[in-house]
């Protein structure tokens, strides 16, 4: 195995015995090869000039596909050898519908059983790309559109589509066949990942708006009550409303875990009085606190982490592109309608969840509620109680380096606010950085996607200060990131012209030096430093 998709790979450098993730090399190489199948689809639709709208199943098989490989989402070797079944039997048709010839390898290779599958994946990995740098140019390519495949497929949950995104995931997934590239056309294929990116997350975002309302300023409790309860993960709102549906009346409250915690911010889901709180915090802290939920655990999507004792695994079901061996998956029937009564059922015969925390905490700061709160903003920025602001937002993660998103928050001068989404939040959303005339000092607008409305933000402000370049508002841009959405928001800032990012608490190890540089040279990112110099640094640009 060989995988340096996400930010903990292993040494920065790749995790090639096994993942740091707790992906077996089973897994990974599954993975590799599910990638490659899709790579020969996309050989064959561009090749033959496909229309992909006319291919609705297969771009709905691609994006789950994608989402599979996403890192902390699927572990079931089963469920990944299952799909790289399908994909391939899916391509085959096409092959001969097109009747095209000489097509690449990755269109056309046979590999029936399971030990065939796992030969022809150690030959087509990440590490098949000789050259570093395009190597490295592909490889962001393929994370940025995983991401793509992600918010695409929770939009699609929604019933919204865009034809050009599935279009462009083919056009780029076929590019990375392509040796004929050179490294400065990867380079404007990583910018126009960056465009579907923002056209994916603005979907998705008018997706869950336009079903589940504006998120509006909510305090949502983090403590517990006395019923028996489901803790969901991940990101899927559909999921979500049906099972809260499904739970209604039932006496099993539900509670969200990790990034489901923005849903309490939607207006929709205010109505349900057995939608409790949020348990617990982001995803690597989940091996001690599902074993003090005591119920059932249902994911969605990542993160999921390998879990420790049989007890809690054979509480935890999946569900979309998630999976984990051992664990029962819920599959959707023919109208896309979810059937949850074995999690309820499980959970009226389990105890109620133990209390880790007590309290509330404060979101729903989505671009609709904070342009209501406009004037009040502007005003703060004018008068000068509002210095600067801070996106810290993007993913959560285990390593220690970490600590210095907590400690950045709090050493932060008291005249400046945070604008998170994501997991990242975890990090600084507990603690009492109080408010500026009335605005809080974090204000949280939602799940990863919702970045989105972070920008969408920053362009408001820009327009409202009469500015012609959104750099020259006081923002900056200090993202968390970890796994490959955080690549596709960051893909997303770049093409909207957003410089000066800085990245942490570690750069990509998939970036070459080359490709760093030109990152570095062309839109002035950079790492990370001590807090106090950030801070001086970030004061004083
Ligand atoms: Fe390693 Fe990350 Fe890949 Fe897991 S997803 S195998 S931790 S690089
Ligand atoms: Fe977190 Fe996994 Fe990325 Fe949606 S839940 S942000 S890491």
């Amino acid at each position: 195995m060989f995988c340096y998709q996400c930010q903990e790979t292993a040494r920065g450098t790749g995790c090639d015995v096994t993942g740091v993730c707790g992906k077996n090399p089973e897994v990974a190489n599954l993975q590799d090869l599910l990638i490659y199948t899709l790579k020969g689809i996309s050989d064959v639709v561009v090749k033959g000039k496909m229309d992909a709208s006319t291919l609705p199943e297969l771009n709905h098989e691609v994006f789950s596909s994608l989402f599979m490989t996403i890192t902390n989402a699927n572990f079931d070797d089963w469920a990944i050898e299952k799909q790289i079944k399908k994909m391939m039997g899916l391509r085959d048709s096409l092959v001969k519908e097109s009747g095209l010839s000489g097509l690449h390898d990755a269109a056309t290779f046979q590999a029936e059983s399971k030990e065939a599958m796992m030969e022809k994946a150690v030959k087509v990995g990440v590490l098949a790309t000789e050259n570093e740098d395009v190597r490295s140019l592909r490889e962001l390519i393929i994370y940025g559109v995983k991401g793509i495949a992600a918010y695409g497929e929770h939009a699609t949950n929604l019933g919204k589509e865009d034809n050009s995104i599935y279009a462009f995931v083919y056009e780029a997934l076929a590019a990375t066949l392509d040796d004929t590239l050179t490294a400065d056309a990867l380079v404007a294929l990583t910018l126009k990942t960056g465009e579907y990116g923002v056209k994916v997350m603005a979907l998705l975002d008018e997706a869950n708006t336009s079903k589940y309302g504006n998120p509006e300023i909510t305090q949502v409790n983090i403590g517990v009550r006395k019923n028996p309860a489901i803790l969901i993960s991940g990101h899927d709102l559909t999921d979500l409303e049906q099972l809260l549906e499904q739970t209604k009346g039932t006496g099993v409250d539900v509670y969200t875990h990790g990034e489901m915690l923005p849903a309490h911010y939607y207006p929709a889901f205010k109505k349900y009085d057995n939608f409790v709180g949020n348990y617990g915090n982001s995803w690597w802290k989940q091996v001690g606190e599902f074993e003090s939920f005591h119920g059932p655990i249902l994911f969605t999507t990542n993160c999921i982490v390998p879990p420790r004792s049989e007890e809690v695994r054979n509480r935890i079901f999946t569900t979309g592109s998630s999976g984990y061996p051992g664990c029962l998956h819920i599959y959707p029937d023919e109208n896309g309608k979810k059937d949850f009564s074995a999690i309820i059922e499980m959970a009226k015969k389990l105890p109620a969840p133990e209390e880790i925390e007590t309290g509330t905490i404060v979101g729903g700061f989505a671009h609709n509620q904070v342009l209501a709160l406009a004037d009040k903003v502007v005003d703060a920025v004018k008068n000068g109680a509002i210095k600067k602001f801070f996106v810290m937002a993007g993913c959560d993660g285990r390593m220690k380096s970490r600590e210095y998103y907590t400690e950045f928050a709090q050493k932060l001068p008291k005249d400046t606010v945070i604008l998170t989404a994501g997991c990242a939040k975890y990090r600084y959303n507990k603690l009492d950085l109080g408010d500026i005339g009335g605005i809080p000092r974090v204000l949280d607008a939602g799940q990863c996607n919702d970045s989105y409305s972070l920008v969408v933000i920053a362009l408001k402000l820009k327009e409202v200060f009469g500015l012609d370049d959104v750099n020259d508002l006081p923002i900056v841009y200090n993202i968390g990131w970890y796994e490959q959405k955080a690549v596709i928001v960051l893909l997303a800032l770049l093409y909207l012209g957003v410089k000066n990012i800085h990245l942490g608490p570690t750069l990509p190890g998939f970036l070459s030096p080359n490709v760093a540089k030109v990152l570095v040279e062309t839109f002035g990112i950079a790492g990370i430093g001590s807090v106090d110099d950030d801070i001086a640094l970030f004061m004083g640009q």
